[in-house]
Formats: structure tokens, C-alpha cells, sequence
């Protein structure tokens, strides 16, 4: 999927290895705002804006973080169609897309071509980019994650120095295993890849099922970042992950721990508002016919997000 326009870019769902496994590519734009603008990058509100998509459990957790961190004011965003084609991400109109103010974009991929002329590669969101230069400052989540802390009005941090290590520790642990996981076990094209994927993922939930059993959250009493990056992975999982990629020895809801997570943190005031699950199935049901050739999306399962999680009394 992809192709080249203008010989500007080509965008690859993955390129295998020889083993059939699912291989991710590094992300291409790495500067940072620091607090102190030593980079270029100072934290100034009104000067960035988040492109995004609601389907994608990358972007999602910026999306997150912004609300959390009280930003919505000092950071606009555009929100993609959940459709990607051979085109990539498109600002094609439909219910909740927000169109590109800075470059008029039509294509996802002219953002970062306006960024940068010879850029080729996948062209992918979230993407932070400064409106004075109209240049991408960074593609990666978990670093606009960091850098949205810089930019923190009075809210509550999501990453508090005393717990900074322990979050990287865990946002590294549960990147393979679970964030990646899915893809690698609904990406692979041979049993063997696929089958390491599926079974590594559901360990490392078993292993953080038996956390959340002493803990209300994966650092502790805090939400954190880590809690961001695990949140939009299980929220897709029963209605996504569970049947389009095959990661279906059981559901998210048949974990106690994880499932009453899933809730505690989507019940997090701000959090629900940035939950599109019609552009998560969308998305993933019509973007990868490879996988679902029909594009048919399922209209269940029918899931009650609603229902008390009671981890607050649980670990008070
Ligand atoms: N490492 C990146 C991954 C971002 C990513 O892979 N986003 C997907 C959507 S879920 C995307 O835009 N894919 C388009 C493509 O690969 O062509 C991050 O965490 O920001």
C-alpha cells in the first residue's frame, strides 16, 4: 500500500522480515520543545498544532494528554479521516474530521512534504509541528507526550520527576509485548511470527493483570503516561484487536484488573471526549484489506464502558 507522488514519498504498511514478522520503521522528526527554548522550540502556547487521527492509539495518547494537561486553548489540532488508502491519511470530509488550518492539506503526506521537501518515508501521526516555521517538529508519541508536560498550566503532571523513571521503565516495557503486539500478531504473514506475537502479547497482559491487582495504576496512586500508552491499546482490544488481528485467547474483559482499568481511566474526566470508537472500527475494519479484503465492519460487540470500576475505593 502507498505509492509515490511527485517522488516524494512512499508510505509501506511494513516490510516484513524473512520470517514473516512485522517490522516497525523509526520515526523521522526527533527536535523538542525544552522548557527553557534551548532547541529552538520554546513552550509557547498558540504556537504548535497537533495533526492526529482518533483511530490510532499512537495519537491517541497525545490527544489525551493534551485534554488532561488542560492545553486544548494553547494547542489546535486536525483530525485525519479514518479512512487510509493508497492516498495515506486524507482530510476527506466526515462526522469528526478537523481539516488542516496551517497548510490546507488535503494529504497527510504534504505536511511533511511542506516540512521537508525530499522527505520520503511513512508518513504517519501524531505529528507536532510549529506554526511559526511550518515545519514538524516531532512524529513520535511518547516524546510529544514529554514535551506536552512542558507546556502543563496548573493540571496535575502525568510524568512527576519521582516517578519519571519508573514511567520510562514501564512505557518500555509494554511497548513490544502489548502497544506493538497487537500489530505484530495482526501484521505477520506466517504462523510462526504471528504466533510469537499472540503469545508474548497475552503474557505480558497476564503479567500486568497481576499488577493492577496491588495497584490502581501501572506506577502507583498516579495516572501517569504509562497508564496513557497501556489505556489506548486495551480500549481498542475487545472491539478491535480481539478479532481483526487475531489476538483472541481472551478479552480485555475477561481480565478484572485490566478491564476495571480500562474503565477507571476512560472514566478520567476529559478522557471519554477523546474515545472515537467509529473511527477506531473505521478504520482498522476498512484500511487493511489484506487483512478484511470485504472492508465490512462489524457492528458489535456490545461493551458497557459505563460500568463502576471501584479501583478507587479498591486502592484508597
Ligand atoms: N512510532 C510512532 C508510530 C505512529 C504510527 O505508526 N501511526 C500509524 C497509525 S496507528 C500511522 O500513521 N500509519 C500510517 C502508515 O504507516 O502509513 C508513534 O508512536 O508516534
Amino acid at each position: 500500500m502507498g505509492r509515490l507522488v511527485d517522488g516524494k514519498w512512499t508510505t509501506q504498511w511494513y516490510t516484513p522480515d524473512a520470517e514473516g514478522r512485522f517490522v516497525r520503521g523509526e520515526t523521522a522528526f526527533r527536535d523538542r520543545i525544552t522548557a527553557d527554548g534551548s532547541s529552538g522550540y520554546p513552550p509557547e502556547a498558540g504556537r504548535y498544532h497537533l495533526y492526529v487521527s482518533y483511530a490510532c492509539p499512537w495519537a491517541h495518547r497525545t490527544v489525551i494528554a493534551r485534554a488532561l494537561l488542560g492545553l486544548e486553548d494553547a494547542i489546535s489540532i486536525s483530525v485525519v479521516n479514518p479512512f487510509m488508502g493508497d492516498d495515506g491519511w486524507t482530510f476527506d470530509e466526515a462526522p469528526g474530521v478537523v481539516p488542516d488550518p496551517v497548510h490546507q492539506a488535503r494529504f497527510l503526506w504534504q505536511v511533511y512534504v511542506a516540512s521537508a521537501a525530499d522527505y520520503t518515508g511513512r508518513v504517519t501521526v501524531p505529528i507536532l509541528l510549529d506554526k511559526q516555521s511550518g515545519k514538524i517538529v516531532n512524529n513520535e508519541s511518547r516524546e510529544i507526550l514529554r514535551m506536552l508536560e512542558t507546556m502543563r498550566g496548573g493540571r496535575p503532571s502525568l510524568a512527576p520527576e519521582p516517578l519519571r523513571a519508573e514511567i520510562d521503565r514501564t512505557i518500555d516495557a509494554i511497548y513490544t509485548p502489548i502497544n506493538n503486539g497487537v500489530y505484530r500478531a495482526g501484521f505477520a504473514v506466517s504462523q510462526g511470527a504471528y504466533e510469537e506475537g499472540v503469545t508474548e502479547l497475552f503474557a505480558a497482559l497476564d503479567r500486568w493483570e497481576e499488577v493492577l491487582s496491588t495497584r490502581r495504576y501501572l506506577c502507583g496512586a498516579t495516572l501517569t503516561e504509562a497508564d496513557l500508552c497501556l489505556f489506548t491499546t486495551l480500549y481498542r482490544f475487545d472491539p478491535v484487536y480481539h478479532g481483526h488481528f487475531k489476538c483472541n485467547i481472551q478479552r480485555i474483559q475477561d481480565y478484572p484488573n485490566l478491564w476495571g482499568f480500562t474503565r477507571d481511566v476512560l472514566q478520567t474526566p476529559g478522557v471519554a471526549a477523546t474515545c472515537r470508537l467509529d473511527h477506531i472500527k473505521e478504520h482498522y475494519y476498512r484500511s487493511h484489506p489484506t487483512i478484511n479484503p470485504t472492508r465490512i465492519v462489524p457492528v458489535g460487540p456490545r461493551i458497557d464502558y459505563a460500568t463502576p470500576h471501584g479501583r478507587d475505593a479498591l486502592f484508597r
